[in-house]
């Protein structure tokens, strides 16, 4: 049995273990995936500890650890180098750590499979920080007309923008400055998670925008809510990127591409709490 985990603080949330062994039933893998919360001051020993003594293959990391980690890998994907963080480690033979990541190609995915186009769309990129930075260079392989990333702290959008400039029309600013209305509006932002919404104008929304929140909850999430009053017809919430982005790790781990479809299914019934 190849051993993995999640690793995360806190973790107890998480619902990889579920999807992985999902993954793992359909693909008739012989895998042990749990969560593990780690130390928020010890990720390099938690790391070395995780390859040597509990003999994991691979591991996912989340929230606080993706930066860190993407600085304690040895080696990256080259999507993982420009996202400046990772969801993804394989340990391999030698002991080195293969550092990846696959929340920018999860969001597409999903973005794909709710038939949401962004090719000469414009876009709104809510947030600057590192669930942003890993969409970006994904987001722009669709040729968006425009993507603008907006943020509290101007300066962090700006400096984003700056960043992955060579990849097409992408311009940063404050909520304050975005005054005009979007075909696609991602939120990056957290904000959901303590039930607020960015403070932007509603004059983003026009009925045929389509809203997409990385958030997920058992109900509409803050910001999915508040994009529904504004009578946004389409709106998407991240628990379709969660099931993509493990699929792109087991592909990662066990070079097996699993169906999503069905675990999307199976989460959204309810089955696992
Ligand atoms: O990027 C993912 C991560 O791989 C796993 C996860 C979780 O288990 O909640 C959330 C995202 O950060």
């Amino acid at each position: 049995t190849d051993k993995y985990a999640v690793i995360g603080h806190p973790i107890k949330h998480s619902k990889s273990p579920f999807i992985h062994a999902e993954f793992a039933k359909q693909c008739q893998q012989d895998i042990e995936y749990t969560a593990i919360e780690v130390p928020l001051d010890s990720l390099a020993s938690s790391l070395q500890q995780l390859r040597d003594v509990l003999k994991l293959k691979g591991i996912n990391i989340t929230v606080p650890f993706k930066e860190q980690a993407w600085e304690l890998a040895d080696n990256l994907s080259d999507r993982a180098q420009r996202a400046g963080a990772i969801n993804t480690l394989m340990f391999e033979n030698n002991g080195s750590m293969f550092g990846d990541n696959t929340d920018g190609i999860g969001l597409c995915r999903d973005l794909e499979n709710h038939d949401v186009s962004l090719k000469d769309k414009r876009v709104l990129l809510i947030g600057a920080g590192g669930a942003a930075r890993g969409v970006i260079a994904p987001l722009m392989t669709y040729q968006p007309t425009e993507l603008f990333i907006a943020n509290r702290t101007a300066s962090k959008a700006k400096k984003l923008a700056e960043l992955f400039a060579d990849l097409g029309q992408i311009q940063g600013g404050g909520f304050s400055e975005v005054n005009n209305h979007f075909d696609v509006i991602i939120n990056a932002t957290a904000a959901s998670l303590q039930g607020e919404v960015p403070d932007l104008p509603v004059s983003i929304f026009t009925e045929q925008s389509c809203c997409y929140d990385m958030m997920y909850a058992d109900t509409d999430t803050a910001f999915i809510a508040w994009a529904k009053k504004h009578n946004v017809s389409k709106t998407v919430d991240g628990l379709g990127m969660l099931v993509e982005q493990a699929a792109e790790a087991f592909y990662l781990w066990r070079k097996i591409r699993p169906d999503t479809g069905s675990v999307m299914q199976k989460l959204r019934d309810g089955m696992q709490a």
